[in-house]
Protein backbone atom coordinates (compact mmCIF):
# COMPACT_ATOMS: atom_id res chain seq x y z
CA UNK A 1 0.00 0.00 0.00
CA UNK A 2 2.58 2.81 0.33
CA UNK A 3 1.15 4.15 3.18
CA UNK A 4 1.10 3.57 7.02
CA UNK A 5 -2.06 3.25 8.51
CA UNK A 6 -2.30 5.39 11.87
CA UNK A 7 -4.97 7.34 13.79
CA UNK A 8 -5.15 11.19 13.05
CA UNK A 9 -7.15 12.33 16.51
CA UNK A 10 -8.17 15.79 15.99
CA UNK A 11 -9.53 17.33 19.08
CA UNK A 12 -10.83 20.75 19.91
CA UNK A 13 -13.84 22.87 21.29
CA UNK A 14 -17.31 22.88 19.24
CA UNK A 15 -16.39 25.29 16.12
CA UNK A 16 -12.75 25.22 16.28
CA UNK A 17 -12.56 23.33 13.14
CA UNK A 18 -11.52 19.88 13.19
CA UNK A 19 -14.24 18.38 10.78
CA UNK A 20 -13.38 21.00 8.64
CA UNK A 21 -9.50 20.62 8.55
CA UNK A 22 -9.87 16.96 8.51
CA UNK A 23 -12.10 16.85 5.59
CA UNK A 24 -9.39 19.06 4.14
CA UNK A 25 -6.60 16.88 4.84
CA UNK A 26 -8.62 13.46 3.69
CA UNK A 27 -9.31 14.96 0.25
CA UNK A 28 -5.25 15.55 0.05
CA UNK A 29 -4.78 12.45 1.02
CA UNK A 30 -7.26 11.25 -1.74
CA UNK A 31 -5.32 12.82 -3.93
CA UNK A 32 -2.18 11.01 -2.69
CA UNK A 33 -4.53 8.04 -3.52
CA UNK A 34 -4.26 7.11 0.09
CA UNK A 35 -6.89 5.16 1.59
CA UNK A 36 -9.04 7.06 4.68
CA UNK A 37 -11.88 7.05 6.95
CA UNK A 38 -13.09 10.10 8.46
CA UNK A 39 -15.27 9.34 11.70
CA UNK A 40 -16.81 12.91 13.18
CA UNK A 41 -20.36 13.52 15.58
CA UNK A 42 -22.15 13.35 12.26
CA UNK A 43 -21.32 9.69 11.20
CA UNK A 44 -21.05 8.39 14.79
CA UNK A 45 -23.07 10.04 17.08
CA UNK A 46 -26.60 9.26 15.30
CA UNK A 47 -25.65 5.34 14.83
CA UNK A 48 -22.93 4.01 16.63
CA UNK A 49 -23.08 6.64 19.54
CA UNK A 50 -26.66 7.29 19.45
CA UNK A 51 -27.69 5.93 22.98
CA UNK A 52 -25.20 8.78 23.80
CA UNK A 53 -25.53 12.37 25.41
CA UNK A 54 -22.73 14.78 26.60
CA UNK A 55 -22.24 14.27 30.34
CA UNK A 56 -18.82 13.28 31.38
CA UNK A 57 -19.27 9.88 31.18
CA UNK A 58 -21.02 9.88 28.01
CA UNK A 59 -18.55 11.30 26.65
CA UNK A 60 -15.86 8.98 27.89
CA UNK A 61 -17.76 5.92 26.54
CA UNK A 62 -18.61 7.89 22.77
CA UNK A 63 -14.16 8.31 22.95
CA UNK A 64 -13.56 4.67 23.86
CA UNK A 65 -15.73 3.54 20.80
CA UNK A 66 -14.40 5.30 18.54
CA UNK A 67 -10.79 4.30 19.57
CA UNK A 68 -12.06 0.95 19.18
CA UNK A 69 -13.09 1.12 16.02
CA UNK A 70 -9.94 3.37 14.99
CA UNK A 71 -8.29 0.63 15.86
CA UNK A 72 -10.12 -1.93 13.75
CA UNK A 73 -9.92 0.29 10.74
CA UNK A 74 -6.07 0.30 11.24
CA UNK A 75 -5.62 -3.05 11.16
CA UNK A 76 -7.61 -2.36 7.91
CA UNK A 77 -4.62 -0.85 6.75
CA UNK A 78 -7.07 2.78 6.30
CA UNK A 79 -5.42 6.22 7.53
CA UNK A 80 -8.04 6.72 9.63
CA UNK A 81 -8.90 10.50 10.85
CA UNK A 82 -11.74 11.68 13.97
CA UNK A 83 -12.81 14.47 14.66
CA UNK A 84 -14.74 14.66 18.36
CA UNK A 85 -13.92 17.37 20.99
CA UNK A 86 -12.71 14.59 23.28
CA UNK A 87 -12.39 17.64 26.30
CA UNK A 88 -10.89 15.13 28.42
CA UNK A 89 -7.03 14.46 29.01
CA UNK A 90 -7.49 11.34 30.35
CA UNK A 91 -10.03 9.88 27.58
CA UNK A 92 -7.75 10.99 24.73
CA UNK A 93 -4.73 9.17 26.89
CA UNK A 94 -6.90 6.08 27.41
CA UNK A 95 -7.28 5.79 23.35
CA UNK A 96 -3.52 6.54 22.75
CA UNK A 97 -2.80 3.53 24.95
CA UNK A 98 -4.45 1.41 22.78
CA UNK A 99 -2.31 1.98 19.84
CA UNK A 100 1.32 1.26 19.45
CA UNK A 101 3.71 3.83 19.36
CA UNK A 102 3.31 6.46 16.21
CA UNK A 103 -0.07 4.94 15.62
CA UNK A 104 -1.67 7.80 17.56
CA UNK A 105 -1.28 11.51 16.21
CA UNK A 106 -2.83 13.84 18.71
CA UNK A 107 -3.72 17.26 16.70
CA UNK A 108 -5.03 19.80 18.55
CA UNK A 109 -7.05 22.66 16.99
CA UNK A 110 -5.85 25.43 18.96
CA UNK A 111 -8.46 28.04 18.24
CA UNK A 112 -9.72 30.74 21.08
CA UNK A 113 -13.49 30.41 22.84
CA UNK A 114 -14.29 33.70 21.42
CA UNK A 115 -13.29 32.70 17.87
CA UNK A 116 -15.57 29.91 17.97
CA UNK A 117 -18.52 31.35 19.90
CA UNK A 118 -18.55 34.24 17.54
CA UNK A 119 -18.48 31.69 14.16
CA UNK A 120 -21.72 29.77 16.29
CA UNK A 121 -22.71 28.18 12.81
CA UNK A 122 -25.31 25.69 14.64
CA UNK A 123 -26.03 28.44 17.26
CA UNK A 124 -25.37 26.09 20.01
CA UNK A 125 -23.09 28.50 21.90
CA UNK A 126 -26.21 30.92 21.64
CA UNK A 127 -28.33 28.13 23.61
CA UNK A 128 -25.83 27.58 25.97
CA UNK A 129 -25.13 30.84 27.37
CA UNK A 130 -29.17 31.47 27.59
CA UNK A 131 -28.59 27.61 29.35
CA UNK A 132 -31.02 26.19 27.02
CA UNK A 133 -28.09 23.23 26.68
CA UNK A 134 -26.03 22.11 29.82
CA UNK A 135 -22.74 20.64 29.72
CA UNK A 136 -21.50 22.70 26.38
CA UNK A 137 -17.77 22.33 26.32
CA UNK A 138 -16.05 25.41 27.08
CA UNK A 139 -19.60 27.41 28.69
CA UNK A 140 -20.33 24.99 31.28
CA UNK A 141 -18.04 22.18 30.66
CA UNK A 142 -14.58 21.91 30.76
CA UNK A 143 -11.83 21.37 27.53
CA UNK A 144 -8.32 19.72 29.01
CA UNK A 145 -5.85 20.79 26.40
CA UNK A 146 -3.53 18.48 25.15
CA UNK A 147 -0.02 19.56 26.95
CA UNK A 148 2.05 17.49 24.13
CA UNK A 149 -0.05 16.77 21.09
CA UNK A 150 1.89 15.42 17.96
CA UNK A 151 0.31 18.68 16.17
CA UNK A 152 -0.34 22.14 17.29
CA UNK A 153 -2.86 24.50 14.96
CA UNK A 154 -3.31 27.62 16.18
CA UNK A 155 -6.37 28.20 13.83
CA UNK A 156 -6.67 31.69 13.84
CA UNK A 157 -6.10 34.06 10.68
CA UNK A 158 -5.57 30.46 8.85
CA UNK A 159 -6.99 28.99 5.61
CA UNK A 160 -8.47 25.93 6.01
CA UNK A 161 -5.71 25.10 3.55
CA UNK A 162 -2.71 26.25 5.56
CA UNK A 163 -4.10 24.31 8.53
CA UNK A 164 -4.52 21.04 6.68
CA UNK A 165 -0.75 21.21 4.98
CA UNK A 166 0.56 21.05 8.92
CA UNK A 167 -0.89 17.70 9.28
CA UNK A 168 0.10 16.63 5.46
CA UNK A 169 3.98 17.80 6.03
CA UNK A 170 4.25 16.21 9.72
CA UNK A 171 2.64 12.58 7.60
CA UNK A 172 5.69 13.06 4.94
CA UNK A 173 8.05 14.51 7.44
CA UNK A 174 7.29 11.15 9.15
CA UNK A 175 7.31 8.42 6.63
CA UNK A 176 3.17 7.80 7.19
CA UNK A 177 3.40 7.88 3.01
C1 LIG B 1 -20.52 20.02 23.27
C2 LIG B 1 -22.33 19.53 21.93
C3 LIG B 1 -23.15 19.51 23.06
C4 LIG B 1 -22.57 19.76 24.33
C5 LIG B 1 -24.39 19.07 21.34
N1 LIG B 1 -21.24 20.00 24.40
O1 LIG B 1 -20.36 22.04 16.79
P1 LIG B 1 -20.94 20.69 16.69
O2 LIG B 1 -22.18 20.55 17.64
O3 LIG B 1 -21.19 20.08 15.40
O4 LIG B 1 -19.98 19.79 17.53
C6 LIG B 1 -20.47 19.49 18.81
C7 LIG B 1 -20.76 18.02 18.90
C8 LIG B 1 -19.78 17.40 19.90
O5 LIG B 1 -19.84 16.00 19.86
P2 LIG B 1 -18.54 15.12 20.12
O6 LIG B 1 -18.93 13.71 19.89
O7 LIG B 1 -17.40 15.65 19.35
O8 LIG B 1 -18.28 15.41 21.68
S1 LIG B 1 -17.34 14.58 22.68
O9 LIG B 1 -16.06 14.34 22.01
O10 LIG B 1 -17.18 15.46 23.86
O11 LIG B 1 -18.01 13.32 23.00
C9 LIG B 1 -21.83 20.17 18.95
C10 LIG B 1 -22.77 19.11 19.46
O12 LIG B 1 -22.09 17.85 19.35
N2 LIG B 1 -23.13 19.25 20.87
N3 LIG B 1 -24.42 19.21 22.67
N4 LIG B 1 -23.30 19.77 25.46
N5 LIG B 1 -21.01 19.79 22.04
Amino acid sequence: LGQRPCVLWFTGLSGSGKSTIAGAVESMLAERLLHTYLMDGDNVRHGLCGDLGFSDADRAENIRRVGEIASLMIDAGLIVLTAFISPFCSNRNMVRARFEEGDFIEIHIDTPLSICESRDSKGLYKKARAGEISNFTGIDSPYEAPETPEIHIQNYNISVQMAAEQVIDYLSQNGYF
